[in-house]
This record gives C-alpha cells, structure tokens and sequence, in this order.
C-alpha cells in the first residue's frame, strides 16, 4: 500500500516494481493512508494478505517536534485503525509492528533489551511507545498474531536524504566531486546503533515466521557516535571532515536521545537471526554508492555548461 502523492513517491521500490500487465508481475500497489479506515478494510478485503507489515509513519524524529499532531496521527492512530481494520475483516493475518529504538529515549538501562522499560523523548517516541502497546494488546486481547520489531537505526543507499547518515554520505561524495563546499549538522555526539536495513528486513520477516507472535529487539550490538561515521565516510573518501562541517543548531533537537544500544540476543536466539554488515562496510557501501551518484551529477552539470 502506498500514500497518494501528485509527484512520484515509489523511487525507493522502482528496482522490484514491474509494469502489472507483464506476466512475471508480483508487486501490485494500492493506494491507501493509514489514517483511512475505511480505505483500510477494502484494501484488506480485496487483497486478503497472510502478512501486515506496518512501516508506514512519517518517520523524522526531529520534524515529530514540528508536526506532533500529524506524526501522531499517522505513527499512533494509523496503527490502530489498521488493527481494528484487520480485526474487522476477519482475516487470519499476521501483522508486524514497526516498533523503535527512540522508544528507550533517555535510556534507563544500557544495553537495551526487549525488558527496559521506555522513556519516550519526542512526539514520534510518543506515538511509537502507544502503537508498541496497542500491538501488544491485540494479541493479548484478541489472541491476533501481532508482533513488534523493536529496531535500532537501519540504513542503507535507499534512506531519506534527511537522516543523518545519508545526509553524510551524500554530502562528503559532493564534496569530493566539488559540487558542494560544506555539510552543516546537528548533535556530533550522540550514538547510535547503526545496522544495515537489508538485515533488519530479514529479521521482520523472520518474526512473522515463527509458531508464536512476540516482540523482539534487531541491532548489532555496537554503538558509534555521529562524529564516527563523519570519520570512516570522509576518511574513505580521502578528506579530512573537520575542514567541511559546521555544527548548526537548527538541527539540534528540543530533547535528544543520546546514547543507544541494543541487546539483540534474544533475536539471536530464537530468530536465528545475525547482522551481516559491519558499522564500516556499511558506511562504505552507502558512500559508494553516493559516490556514483555525484559523479553522474557532475557529468550532467558538465554537459548541461556546454
Ligand atoms: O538519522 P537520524 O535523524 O535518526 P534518529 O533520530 O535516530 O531516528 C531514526 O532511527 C529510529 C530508530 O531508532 C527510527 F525510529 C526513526 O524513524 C529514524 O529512522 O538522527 C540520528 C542522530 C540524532 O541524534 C540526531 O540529533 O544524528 C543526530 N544528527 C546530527 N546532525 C542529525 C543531524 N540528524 C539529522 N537527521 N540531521 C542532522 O543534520
């Protein structure tokens, strides 16, 4: 299901879409928005999935701050109007929850795991912690085989542009293009469990797998600050970050999160789940592939000069 937008929103899933009418099509898209339930259930209806996988959200944590009511109309109520939705219907659907590390906020425990408690820091955190519970409660009330992805920073070459490591690896390979002079960020400091996305989809659908519904934490178990990835992104390119970034405060956030960590043994162990990529080949990948990206904008700015 996809949100109605007047300009193309489907780059990001371009390289499994195929046109409907060939023979080997196996993507259909419908629209939908997950603050329409009645929309919701006819979707449901006519397509009758096995699996829900709920990821839609609008997703910016620091945006969360300038649109709470819109992030919790999407991130909370959206969850359960495709709950009720999928209660309605009827059908034997597993539903996964795309629940957050930002859930843990001003972590009370280190490591975390599936046990510590949550101490929500922004209205996305909020809205997150609500959609966990009502996961939960669904499958206790309801006896729904509903499960919540607890899952850490996941990134990969097809992240938003305003995440910050995206943000990084796009401007450094400019820069290295001599397209662009400086990247100004926000919080250097604060740490992250960065995992790569490819993995994490693994584990989400690994949970809808299993004999019993549950809730699981996904990450590495590592933890590098902003500066870190600054470090291994700029470094691979050759260049020294400090003599490119300033530090704006228009990014800093009202209340930030300042340390994450997951403890991902107990998807280990019964997922039989395992990160693949490391912090460094993930920084590197996704700076590759930025890297491509710039040169072929600097051939077209080129041309486009002749
Ligand atoms: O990349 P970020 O915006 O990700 P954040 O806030 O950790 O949230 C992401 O991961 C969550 C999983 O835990 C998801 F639930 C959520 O939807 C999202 O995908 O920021 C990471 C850190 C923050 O501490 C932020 O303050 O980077 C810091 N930062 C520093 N400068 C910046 C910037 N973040 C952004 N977006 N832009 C900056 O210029």
């Amino acid at each position: 299901m996809v949100r109605r937008s007047s300009s193309f929103n489907t780059d990001r899933i371009e390289h499994l879409y195929c046109d409907p009418h060939e023979p080997e099509a196996w993507l259909f898209l419908h629209y939908g928005d997950l603050v329409d339930g009645t929309g919701l259930r006819e979707i449901l209806t006519r397509v009758g999935p096995n699996e829900v996988y709920n990821l839609g959200a609008q997703s910016h944590v620091k945006v969360s701050f300038d649109q709470p009511v819109y992030t919790v109309q999407t991130d909370a109520l959206g969850t359960i109007n495709l709950l009720e939705a999928i209660r309605d219907t009827g059908l034997p659907v597993r539903f996964y929850q795309a629940s957050s590390s930002e859930m843990y906020g001003k972590v009370v425990e280190k490591p975390q795991s599936e046990k510590t408690p949550f101490y929500p820091r922004s209205p996305y955190a909020c809205a997150k912690v609500y959609s966990f519970w009502q996961t939960v409660n669904y499958r206790e009330s309801y006896g729904m085989f509903a499960c919540n992805g607890i899952l850490f920073n996941h990134e990969s070459p097809r992240r938003g542009e305003t995440f910050v490591t995206r943000k990084i690896t796009r401007a450094a390979t400019r820069i290295k293009e001599g397209l662009q002079n400086k990247l100004y960020l926000g919080n250097l400091d604060s740490m992250r469990d960065w995992g790569f996305a490819g993995d994490y989809v693994e584990a989400m659908w690994l949970m809808l797998q299993q004999e019993k519904p549950d809730d699981y934490v996904v990450a590495t178990g590592e933890t590098h600050s902003v500066q870190e990835f600054l470090g291994e992104v700029f470094e691979y390119l050759d260049l020294d970050w400090k003599q490119y970034v300033e530090v704006d405060p228009r990014y800093f956030r009202p209340a930030e999160v300042d340390f994450l960590l997951g403890n991902p043994s107990k998807a280990k162990r019964i997922l039989k789940w395992e990160p693949k990529v490391t912090f460094k080949a993930l920084a590197q990948m996704m700076t590759e592939s930025d890297w491509k990206l710039a040169r072929r904008e600097k051939i077209l700015a080129a041309h486009a000069a002749e």
